[in-house]
């Protein structure tokens, strides 16, 4: 089946010197789909034979070639113009790249279980790091009469971030509209979340179909129980392109200095009146940090997690 590749992203520009364009919908393991103008392939990562080939992710744009042998190859992964990155979950020290080329990115969060603001921040911060624009979505509001407490939860830590909300059970669909005038052909959104947020349910309702495999989340803690395992890339009528992702609890940030500050610009901008430039804001005289803590005009918690992310950097920057 013929497909237009604008719908899933294609600008002007995106070029392949040799082989077929095609933009990653899907990764399993060394294999991939690519949508292409001539239709979704099964399409191998050639990284056995070029070491220098990038892994592929999910929304990769990808030069392809048909191979005698072994069938479509990808030769080469073009440039990215954003990631969204974190610290690999293994013990490593490492970037894991979770997706490419978004322009949106939805932090999805569900009101059927409380939002510890730490959490917000680190999803924040790695949205942020991206370049794309962040909105929070939340979700399961039927599941709730505390809105506005999450909301202010939310305000505090992300007061310039649009907020959706949304009801989706039992063929009501509140909120939807909103989230779908959003949807434009070319765009890429991607969520994130933990696992039960809501988010593959959100993405079958956006495009009207039950594309997503759901799952029902634990009775007693709300846990979801990591239905959608494997990062996709889901066409809407509209044109554009919804990518789902695995539930994650937390999210280690990576490299993410100029987030960080964007993030928390509020204690950035105190801190800038500190007596020392390089104020660990704990014992040190004419801090303006401390002097707001005791002021009560910053949230205490705020500023240890915010040091903590730091920390965080710091770490890997000196490994
Ligand atoms: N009542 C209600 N339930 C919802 C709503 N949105 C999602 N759910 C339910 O929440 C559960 C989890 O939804 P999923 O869409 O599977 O969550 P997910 O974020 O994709 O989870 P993972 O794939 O594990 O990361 C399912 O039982 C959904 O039916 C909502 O707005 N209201
Ligand atoms: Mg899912
Ligand atoms: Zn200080």
């Amino acid at each position: 089946m013929k497909i237009d590749l604008a719908k899933y992203g294609y600008k002007p520009g995106l070029e392949t010197p040799s082989g077929e364009l095609g933009r990653i919908v899907r990764v399993d393991r060394g294999e991939c789909d690519a949508a292409t103008s001539s239709g979704i392939l099964r399409v191998l990562s050639d990284s056995q034979r070029s070491q220098n080939l990038l892994a592929p992710v999910v929304g990769d744009w990808v030069s392809i070639v048909e191979d005698p042998d072994l069938g479509f190859l990808i030769n080469e992964v073009l440039p990215r113009s954003n990631t969204i990155s974190r610290r690999d979950p293994s013990e490593q020290i490492i970037e894991q790249v979770l997706v490419a080329n978004i322009d949106h990115v939805f932090i999805v969060h569900g009101l059927d279980r409380p939002l510890p603001p730490g959490r917000l921040e680190r999803f924040l911060v790695i949205a942020e790091d991206s370049g794309a624009e962040v909105s929070i979505v939340l979700t399961k509001a039927d599941q709730t009469e505390e809105i506005s407490e999450v909301k202010s939860i939310i305000k505090a830590v992300a007061e310039d971030k649009p907020i959706f909300v949304v009801a989706l059970r039992g063929g009501v669909t509140e909120g939807l509209d909103e989230i779908n005038k959003l949807m434009e052909a070319g765009k890429t959104i991607a969520l994130l979340g933990e696992s039960g947020a809501g988010k593959s349910t959100l993405i079958n309702a956006l495009v009207d179909d039950d594309i997503m495999a759901t799952g029902e989340v634990r009775a007693g803690d709300k846990k979801g129980r990591h239905t959608t395992v494997t990062r996709e890339m889901i066409l809407h009528p509209k044109g554009g392109v919804l990518i789902d992702t695995p539930g994650v609890r937390s999210v280690g940030i990576w490299d993410a200095q100029e987030a960080l500050e964007r993030v928390f610009k509020d204690l950035e901008h105190l801190s800038n009146q500190c007596q020392f430039n390089d104020c660990a804001h704990a014992t040190e005289p004419n801090c303006a940090i401390k002097e707001a803590e005791k002021k009560e005009v910053i949230d205490p918690y705020r500023v240890q997690r915010y040091l903590a992310l730091q920390k965080e950097l710091e770490e890997q920057k000196n490994r």
